[in-house]
């Protein structure tokens, strides 16, 4: 290429030249880029041009090598000196061309082949050409021509070619450039050759139009020089330019380099090198070369070039859903809802919609309605109501609600929601359950102020607590001086929200604290909060003397009249009403008596007369308003009946009943009625509520609310595995809580078990069984000791077994072994070993192993409950509230005791943790199930891996030594939970 002319485009040249032999995509050839100006082949008569002089060249009809005929001019006059003949074409308009080109095809006469021409014989010929604006006709001017070039034959033809009609066709092409005017002439001057033009045509260059990155380029003639045309392309319909196309022409009329491109718009595709519409069905939602796309799930387009498909009915796109996705709908119901309720709060607890609505965005919102007795419209509940972890937008399928109202119904409407639930209001679904809250004790009292101060009395008034959880009775408000520490101090009861306490020392600070006590019992105590009475020197004026003066002098006459009159009564009653819980005022000194709290339980031993006590504590209820319908089980004195108890102006309720059988003694109808007294005096959501008693009529009867499922044992054996870690939890915080209540009551129930805890429907555990005989008596698992007296020993703490020492603290052993029930789902305590064989293995130190899948955290708190020194087990106090904490944070029941490394322990002790630990290697197990007879027999044996040991049979233990049922059950369950552990970590030989 001479790319000389101009610096830049020569540079572009080079660079355009290297590129497309590197990269031949580059360079678009388009097969039909010359346009013919003139074509002597495609004329089919005479030529017309002109031959100057008219003997010199001829026009002769010919065939070509295809045979086609075609027109020649020839010219032989070799054998005359000085030949100069000319021919000349017609006027050739030139048209757009800036360059044009010639191409002869000819045959030429080898010289030395023609005999006796030498001197005279040529073997070239002149090409030459002349411009002009118009055709000059027929007028010709050898001198105006320019000569392009001599041409020359590259093969000539002889005689003998003649003779065997051989030709050899020459053809030559010369470039002619640049033309401007507005046309040219071709002339041809022979010599003195023997020459024959086959063919004369003459053309031009052209980019030809092209499509090109959806882009179309024009018709181009390239530039005459060597330099390119750069040329801008145009989008093709229903495109638009990303990046401006263009190309560039070159002088051979080839495109060269496309740079840029158009993309097809929305709603089209490419499709050959244009942009067609989507067909029905398909869309195309983005800008760009790529193919529409089918239709997603549930959605639907029925015209073409469509942007995004439609949905179909009742499915939707979210705001946010790009058109790829498919179309969803809202998701079904929440389903399977469980409610446990725990005094004032509830946790509700869903599974999983069974349709998602086809999206994965799925939360929760949980709608709480206050629905009141009468009304049949249940309205929102307060906005002081708590959701943990909120009400809406919940990712999980729990939730907490707390403070509610106590004893009060309530409805929770469970919605499952997507992306799309704000679109379809009339699909969404929720689920709904209706709770009753239980019992639950006011809040504390936070606000306290001093309205007046004396010397000896300070008189003060409150607001009332936040949270009353029902009618407040009365304040009990403790008082003591501050330097005395507690050790003595003063309560007042106030049935109002103000209190003047009198016979103060002066100028001394108090401390004082206040709770309120409704019919679910004692709240928490308010903080301290202190007091000064004036000083000694507080000075009061003459008037204001005298009328104090008066003031108390007519107070001490009241108050010796008072206590004339409290004697002289007493002397007429004699009762032991000192006991009586309901006392004006109590005076504790040296806090010798427990701590005040809630009543202190009174004994009806210590009634002369029992049927009083019964009196004194239960409602007598007529036979009539009891309707029995039908025995739900047998008790020691009696049928146990389920029915119901219609009371005059009260809606009718469920109760159970149980009967005393005929032709009892006067000491089983003691012992009977004992329960009722007993029950009578207790008042908590989570003990056994009495209705009353029938003792006038026939049979004499103890009537309670009614427990739908029964006893605890045999609820948990039927249900075996059916209910959630919190579910088991929130049942034994309730058992805990009615033990707490009993326990501050002064209380010692002494046969706390599984059988002696009653369900309700709400899955709420109640702690029953309170006969006096009972424990000897009436419990089947009782059993007589070496001491004499009937103990259930599997649930007896071993001070409570050698020397009856029976406490809260050992309720508290008995609450550990409840656990072990609850969590294995009521299986007997220690299997089949015989009371004996417990006795001794308590007593070396064995402990029941976890039950299968036990939270370590409830493993190690049943541990707490087993010390031996009775002042380190847990109060129920604190049970509850570790319970509270494992309710509270439920991922902390997912470590088991069977999997895990032992837990922290829960409280400060941690002596007993020492006794068992959980599972780990096999050394460690038999160590911690401390059969030592066992780990003794088992050093003999000798197993390679844990494989072997799920096969171990109760027969095979037998064989190694371990001849006690218990530890071989033990030791086989524990075996199956070792292989459970055991999966991922082997065990070492
Ligand atoms: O397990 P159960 O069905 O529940 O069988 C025993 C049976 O009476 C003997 O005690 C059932 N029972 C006792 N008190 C009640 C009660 N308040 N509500 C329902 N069932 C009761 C107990």
């Amino acid at each position: 290429m001479d790319c000389k002319p101009r610096a830049k485009p020569l540079l572009l040249c080079i660079f355009l030249f290297i590129l497309s032999f590197i990269c031949p995509a580059l360079l678009i050839i388009h097969p039909s880029n010359e346009v013919n100006l003139l074509d002597s082949k495609a004329s089919q008569g005479e030529l017309g041009w002109i031959s100057y002089p008219s003997h010199g060249w001829e026009e002769i009809s010919g065939v070509d090598e295809h045979y086609t005929p075609i027109r020649t001019f020839q010219v032989c006059n070799v054998m005359e000196y000085s030949q100069n003949n000319w021919l000349r074409t017609n006027w050739i308009p030139r048209q757009s061309a800036k360059k044009i080109y010639v191409e002869l095809k000819f045959t030429l006469r080898d010289c030395n082949s023609i005999p006796l021409v030498l001197g005279t014989c040529k073997e070239t010929f002149n090409l030459l050409y002349l411009e002009t604006d118009e055709d000059q006709g027929s007028r010709f001017r050898e001198h105006q021509f320019s000569k392009i070039d001599t041409i020359a034959a590259d093969e000539s033809f002889t005689q003998m070619d003649l003779g065997d009609r051989i030709l050899k066709l020459n053809t030559e092409v010369r470039e002619v450039g640049p033309v401007t005017k507005k046309g040219f002439y071709l002339a041809f001057q022979d010599v003195g050759a023997c020459v024959a033009l086959v063919s004369v045509r003459v053309y031009f260059k052209m980019c030809p139009f092209i499509v090109r990155n959806l882009a179309s380029f024009p018709d181009t003639v390239p530039m005459d020089s060597h330099s390119l045309v750069e040329v801008k392309g145009s989008c093709v319909n229903h495109s638009k330019e990303q990046e401006p196309p263009r190309m560039y022409c070159s002088t051979e009329g080839e495109w060269l380099v496309p740079i840029g491109k158009c993309l097809c718009n929305v709603g089209y595709e490419e499709r050959g090198s244009s942009c067609q519409a989507c067909r029905a069905g398909f869309y195309k939602s983005l800008l760009g070369n790529v193919q529409c796309s089918k239709c997603p799930p549930h959605s639907f387009t029925h015209h073409e070039g469509a942007l995004h498909c439609g949905c179909e009915k009742n499915y939707f796109r979210a705001d946010g859903d790009p058109p790829s996705t498919a179309c969803t709908r809202p998701p079904s119901a929440p389903r399977n809802v469980i409610s446990v309720i725990n005094e004032t709060s509830v946790i509700l607890d869903w599974s999983w919609p069974e349709d998602t609505g086809g999206r994965k965005d799925v939360t929760f919102t949980v709608l709480c309605k206050l629905c009141r007795p009468g009304q049949r419209v249940c309205e929102a509940c307060r906005s002081n109501v708590r959701f943990l972890p909120r009400a809406a937008g919940l990712q999980n399928t729990t939730v907490t609600v707390g403070d509610l109202l106590a004893h009060t119904n309530y409805t929770f409407e469970i919605e499952a929601q997507n992306g799309v639930s704000q679109l379809a209001p009339t699909m969404r679904q929720y689920a709904a359950v209706t709770i009753t809250t239980n019992q639950a004790a006011p809040s504390p009292v936070t606000v306290i102020r001093k309205d007046r101060t004396s010397r000896n009395s300070i008189s003060l008034s409150w607001l009332e607590p936040e949270r009353p959880n029902g009618i407040i009775l009365d304040y009990e408000v403790k008082y003591y001086e501050k330097q005395e520490q507690e050790t003595s101090y003063t309560i007042l009861r106030s049935k109002g929200c103000n209190v003047t306490l009198s016979g103060l020392k002066a100028d001394t600070s108090y401390l004082l604290q206040i709770r309120a006590r409704t019919a679910a019992g004692y709240g928490a105590s308010s903080r301290s909060f202190e007091f000064e009475t004036s000083p000694d020197s507080f000075s009061i004026s003459s008037e204001s003397s005298q009328v104090v003066l008066i003031a108390i002098s007519s107070a001490a006459a009241i108050i010796l009249l008072t206590v004339l009159l409290y004697i002289v009564i007493g002397r007429f009653c004699g009762y032991r009403r000192s006991k009586h819980p309901d006392e004006k005022r109590l005076h504790f000194g040296n806090g010798h008596l427990r701590l005040p709290g809630i009543r202190t339980y009174v004994d009806p031993h210590t009634y002369e007369d029992p049927s009083q006590a019964v009196h004194e504590f239960a409602k007598e209820l007529d036979a009539s308003c009891i309707a029995i319908d039908k025995v739900v089980g047998a008790g020691e004195f009696g049928e146990v009946c389920s029915g119901r108890l219609r009371l005059p102006s009260k809606k009718e309720n469920c109760v159970a009943i149980k009967t005393l059988k005929a032709g009892y003694t006067d000491k089983q109808r003691r012992d009977f009625l004992s329960e009722a007294s007993i029950m009578g005096q207790f008042d908590h959501p989570n003990i056994i509520r009495l209705e009353g008693v029938v003792t006038r009529s026939k049979p004499v009867m103890i009537v309670t609310e009614y427990m739908e499922n029964g006893s605890l044992d045999s609820f948990l054996r039927k249900h075996d595995a059916q209910f959630t870690g919190i579910q088991l939890v929130g049942m034994l915080r309730g058992i805990a809580s009615g033990m707490k209540y009993l326990s501050d009551m002064g209380y010692v129930h002494r046969d706390l078990a599984a059988r002696n805890i009653l369900v309700n429907s709400n899955l709420v555990c109640k702690v029953s069984d309170f006969g006096l005989s009972r424990v000897l008596e009436d419990d089947p698992e009782a059993a007589y000791t070496t001491r004499g007296g009937k103990i259930p020993i599997r649930w007896t703490a071993p001070e409570a077994i050698s020397y009856r020492k029976f406490t809260s603290a050992s309720d508290a052993w008995s609450y550990g072994i409840v656990l072990w029930e609850v969590m294995s789902y009521g299986e007997r305590p220690y299997w089949e070993m015989s009371n004996q064989d417990v006795i001794k293995a308590v007593d070396e130190g064995y402990r029941l192993p976890p039950p299968m899948d036990c939270p370590a955290t409830l493993y190690q708190l049943m541990l707490d409950c087993w010390q031996k020194e009775r002042n380190n087990r847990p109060k129920f106090e604190q049970i509850v509230s570790i319970l509270d904490k494992l309710i509270r944070n439920p991922g902390s029941l997912k470590i088991t005791a069977n999997t895990s490394p032992r837990p922290a322990n829960l409280l400060l002790d941690r002596s007993s943790s020492e006794v068992v630990q959980s599972l780990g290697t096999m050394g460690d197990w038999l160590d911690n199930v401390r059969t030592l007879p066992c780990k003794e027999a088992f050093s003999g044996v000798s197993y390679s891996s844990c494989d072997t040991l799920p096969k171990t049979s109760a027969e095979d233990l037998k064989k190694v030594g371990v001849t006690i049922v218990g530890p071989q059950k033990n030791i086989v369950s524990s075996i199956k939970a070792l292989e459970s552990h055991s999966k991922n970590a082997p065990v070492p030989v």
